[in-house]
């Protein structure tokens, strides 16, 4: 029997998922989890680089996880496991850490943007925050990662660093690609069209959750930013809220955006916007049954996530113990 290959994401535990982490990175992950190897991480040491309470921390992660599993990750299927359950990750991040220029990580653009929003804390680990990515990935000789667009120069980097370790060292570790949709990889957000939605937007009618009640969906969605045209029209120049949700429609109901256009000729943005928002309610509610009761059973959370970090730490600790032994520290 041929091995299958091996898949890594994560997705950081600072609020609860949007319909933009779902329709760029999760669907993806349900979707591939039958034909690979998964390893799926709650990356709450990534978390650290915005301030926490601790005690909203703790609960975010176990809240993802069930997100995770509500989505239609199956737990018999899949590794899940908390981040920092997993010692390995921080350890070869301080080590790529060395191998990793500092004018590579000043050219990431997800630090700049962060750096420019949270400017009272611009902390090292902003900075690093790449590293530690890279680590998580590299820790299971991953083929392939499934992210959404924003994430791309991330992997690059994860990329350059693998093949220069490997370039020194011989054949450590696996050289990663990207998984990214055609379709929903950069979901906007509904208050700015020119930024993507984002589970931290301090505005909360910029992006859905994945458990938004019904009302709040249909809300958002009227009050989503369009133009003053009156044309369904994807046109992402000059028409980027029409075009973003022309996209989400099209993500959720599987229809093209030229039979979109069609659907909707002669319409205005009040049926449109409706539509938008009955596809989403639809798609979201059976996840929003199951998270409900996943979280009436914690006791079951808690201890997936610790045969999750169980498994997970096998894996990376033998690349840990490679990486060990050719570096010079074993
Ligand atoms: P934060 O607001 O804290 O930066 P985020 O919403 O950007 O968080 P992450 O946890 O950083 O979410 O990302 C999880 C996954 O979701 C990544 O694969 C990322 O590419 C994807 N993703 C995030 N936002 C979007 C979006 N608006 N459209 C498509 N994919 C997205
Ligand atoms: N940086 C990612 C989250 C993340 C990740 C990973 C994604 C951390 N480690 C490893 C894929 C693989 C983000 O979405 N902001």
């Amino acid at each position: 029997m041929t091995q299958k290959k091996r898949i890594f994401s994560g997705m950081q535990p600072t609020g609860f998922l949007t319909l933009g982490n779902y329709l760029g990175a999760m669907r993806n992950w349900v979707a591939l989890q039958d034909e690979y190897d998964c390893v799926y991480s709650v990356v709450d040491l990534h978390s650290l680089t915005v301030r926490n309470e601790a005690k909203d921390l703790r609960q975010r992660r176990l809240s993802l996880l069930a997100q995770y599993i509500a989505c239609g990750l199956d737990p018999e299927k899949n590794i899940l496991f908390m981040q920092s359950h997993v010692s390995a990750h921080a350890e070869l991040c301080w080590i790529l850490s060395c191998y990793t220029y500092m004018g590579e990580l000043s050219r990431m653009t997800q630090f700049k943007e962060k750096a420019a929003k949270q400017q009272d804390n611009i902390n090292a680990g902003l900075f690093t925050y790449p590293i530690l990515m890279a680590a998580d990935i590299l820790l299971y000789q991953t083929d392939l990662v499934p992210v959404g667009e924003d994430q791309k120069q991330h992997l690059e980097l994860s990329r350059d660093i693998a093949e220069r370790f490997n370039g020194i060292y011989g054949n450590v570790f696996k050289v990663p690609e990207p998984y990214i949709p055609k379709v929903g990889a950069r979901i906007m957000s509904l208050q700015d069209p020119g930024s993507k939605m984002s589970k931290s937007d301090e505005n909360a009618n910029s992006y859905i959750l994945l458990l938004d009640p019904p009302e709040t969906i249909m809300r958002k969605f009227k009050r989503a930013v369009t133009d003053s045209e009156a044309v369904i029209r994807y046109d992402v120049k000059n028409k980027p809220g029409v075009s973003n949700l022309m996209s989400i429609y099209s993500s959720v109901t599987g229809k093209t955006l030229e039979q979109i256009e069609n659907e909707f000729e002669g319409k205005g943005y009040g049926d449109f916007k409706t539509a938008v928002g009955e596809a989403v309610v639809e798609t979201l509610r059976p996840i929003q049954e199951e998270y409900n009761k996943l979280m009436e059973s914690k006791d079951y959370l808690q201890d997936l996530m610790k045969k999750g970090a169980e498994a997970a730490g096998r894996i990376a600790g033998k690349t840990l113990s490679k990486v060990y032994r050719k570096i010079g520290l074993a």
